[in-house]
């Protein structure tokens, strides 16, 4: 299959290039095919707070890098959608926070997690955990293939972010003691709702954001990380985030959306 051909000027090329790195990485084995569908489903939700990035994930997003900074072993867990989205910036936010990368899959497949830590590999990380015999470690009370965890990575850690997850996960690792740091444009979802700080913005804008964050805040002391961790309430943030969608569809049902397009030019007879 080719590629598709984007015309520059098209008014939706981001999100329709966004698009074809998704459809690509699918072609070359790393993205599920439940994953275009999960993509569909944040490009939704992208339209309703307006393809930016909203105040409250603002706020998410400089908890989610005091998180990381302050835990003991952090890990960022990675799927397929991630990797095919945001290779680069997972690798960077890993070298800034000090967060080993970990293949965690709920489609799980050896040929998957392969391309994907080679995805990661290529893009600058040094390691990756969680494939083949590396992910030999059990979440309990979860029955997904997502169970399956790294002893030295996900297992043993104190905070994990988890870009695009499902929600049983989540809160098996709630369960677990662990602190979840979550990125999903759902704000309804149940890995929203169960996560302790939930980012409600697309990963590509999420993480480039939270790295920044994470240089600027890491000169802090542990207590102060904390402690904006501790300020921080993932319900209030929801909710604000509930409220932004509001207020921003009533002010644009208020306005009118339809478009402003040129007449049609008169040809002549
Ligand atoms: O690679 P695998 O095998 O682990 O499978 C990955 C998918 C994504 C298929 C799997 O985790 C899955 O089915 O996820 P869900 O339950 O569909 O949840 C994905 C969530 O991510 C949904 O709430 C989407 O709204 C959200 N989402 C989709 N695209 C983005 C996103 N959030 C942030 N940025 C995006 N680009």
């Amino acid at each position: 299959m080719e590629e598709a051909w984007i015309p520059p000027n098209h008014p939706r090329r981001e999100s329709l290039l966004v698009r074809e790195s998704l459809v690509k990485g699918f072609k070359d084995g790393l993205v599920a095919m439940q994953g275009l569908i999960a993509h569909g489903r944040g490009e939704c939700f992208d339209y309703l707070i307006g393809e930016t990035t909203i105040p409250p994930a603002l706020e998410a997003e400089r908890a989610a890098a005091a998180a990381l900074l302050a835990a003991e072993r952090p890990v960022i867990s990675v799927n397929g959608n991630a990797a095919a989205l945001a290779a680069k910036a997972l690798v960077e936010l890993s070298k800034t926070v000090g967060a080993p990368l970990e293949v965690n899959l709920f489609y799980r497949s050896r040929e998957r997690e392969e391309l994907i830590a080679k995805a990661l590999m290529e893009n600058g990380a040094d390691a990756v955990l969680g494939v083949g015999d590396d992910a030999a470690c059990t979440i309990p009370e979860l029955f997904s293939e997502r169970r399956k965890v790294s002893c030295r990575g996900i297992y043993a850690a104190d905070v994990v972010l988890v870009p695009l997850e499902d929600g049983d996960r989540t809160e098996a690792l709630r369960r677990m003691g662990k602190t979840v740091i979550a990125i999903d444009l759902n704000p309804l979802s149940r890995t929203s709702r169960a996560a302790n700080i939930t980012v409600v913005d697309n990963i590509t804008r999420a993480l480039p954001n939270i790295t920044r964050f994470a240089v600027e805040l890491k000169v802090k002391p542990r207590e102060e990380l904390a402690e904006i961790v501790r300020k921080f309430d993932n319900d209030a943030n929801l909710r604000a985030v509930l409220k932004y969608i509001r207020d921003r569809l009533d002010e644009l049902a208020n306005r009118g959306i339809a478009l402003e397009l040129p007449k049609p030019s008169r040809r002549e007879p």
